[in-house]
């Protein structure tokens, strides 16, 4: 039977402050009208960006548990999205629930968190980048900023990286098995104030960009709030260059709307102020058909 309203598992942690993880995720799916089903990794005081002596909660052995619950009342998902995930362990969890819950028509998104600004999140090593990088085979699209693309390709940090090399990675990506690659936070060389954003859809062997005016502040969780948004938009039927405007549009009216206060960038957007635009039409198109 046809779900009548779209429904995602969730796969991230719960951070309790700092607008990461599921604090993002869930009001962004119902807000797009999608069910956000929650498969906790872990519970987090806070995230781990910008705070210390954050307390962890390890949810692994949980995390089975629901999972064979979820068997038992043989839940039917639309789409499986996954995110940040707190150990090697639950990347196989993950594979695995894939694998068991995979249904005709599904959308498995896969947000290979693992770092930023060429590093790794404190919490990841390099065994779990090792298996991301096989996870991501099984997804329909990744969602990696251009440091966790590095990771996933072995390639070093560079961001003096050539759009042409760009493409190349994009394609790379994609022959591990993902049909579409979304690329976020790409440098652009010449551009003192932009980043942009590659998506490349493997089927039609096409290219699309968007860049995005930058602002000089950093948030976590804005990986998070774009994924999510991309989540939405492909289960509402939009096409992957209309889900990339969607979703640049969305962070970019985040990061706007919150810069300019003056509170900790770790603390993260104000999402509540801007939560509403999700709801009103697609206005403006600034995609780029690269090939
Ligand atoms: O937004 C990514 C993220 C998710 N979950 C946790 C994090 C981070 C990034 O810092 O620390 C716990």
């Amino acid at each position: 039977m046809k779900n009548p309203v779209p429904r995602t598992a969730a796969i991230h942690d719960l951070s309790g402050f700092g607008r990461t993880s599921l604090s993002v995720v869930i009001p962004i799916l119902s807000c797009m009208g999608v069910q956000p089903c929650s498969l906790p990794t872990a519970v987090l005081s806070t995230h781990t960006g910008g705070f210390h002596n954050y307390r962890f909660v390890d949810l692994t052995d949980q995390m089975q548990s629901i999972i064979d619950h979820w068997k038992e009342i043989g839940i039917h998902f639309d789409a499986v999205y996954s995110g940040f995930l707190g150990s090697s362990r639950q990347i196989d969890i993950v594979r695995e629930f894939i694998g068991d819950f995979s249904c005709k028509d599904q959308l498995i998104l896969i947000d290979p968190v693992l770092g930023d600004n060429g590093k790794p999140y404190s919490t990841m090593d390099a065994s779990m980048i090792a298996q991301m990088r096989e996870l991501v085979k099984h997804a329909d699209v990744i969602t990696p900023n251009f440091t966790e693309a590095s990771f996933l390709l072995g390639e070093p940090y560079d961001p003096s990286i050539s759009l042409e090399e760009l493409k190349v990675w994009t394609k790379r990506l994609a022959d591990k098995g993902p049909g579409k690659v979304i690329i976020t936070s790409v440098p652009v060389p010449q551009g003192k104030h932009v980043s942009s954003v590659l998506a490349y859809n493997a089927r039609e062997d096409r290219l699309w960009k968007v860049d995005c005016s930058y602002i000089p502040a950093h948030y976590p969780g804005t990986g998070d709030i774009f994924a999510s948004v991309i989540v939405g938009s492909l289960l509402q039927g939009d096409s992957l260059p209309i889900a990339l405007d969607r979703a640049v549009q969305f962070v970019s009216l985040a990061i706007r709307s919150t810069f300019g206060y003056d509170f900790p960038a770790r603390e993260g957007v104000l999402l509540e102020r801007v939560l509403p635009s999700l709801n009103g039409p697609v206005m403006a198109s600034s995609y780029q058909i690269l090939e």
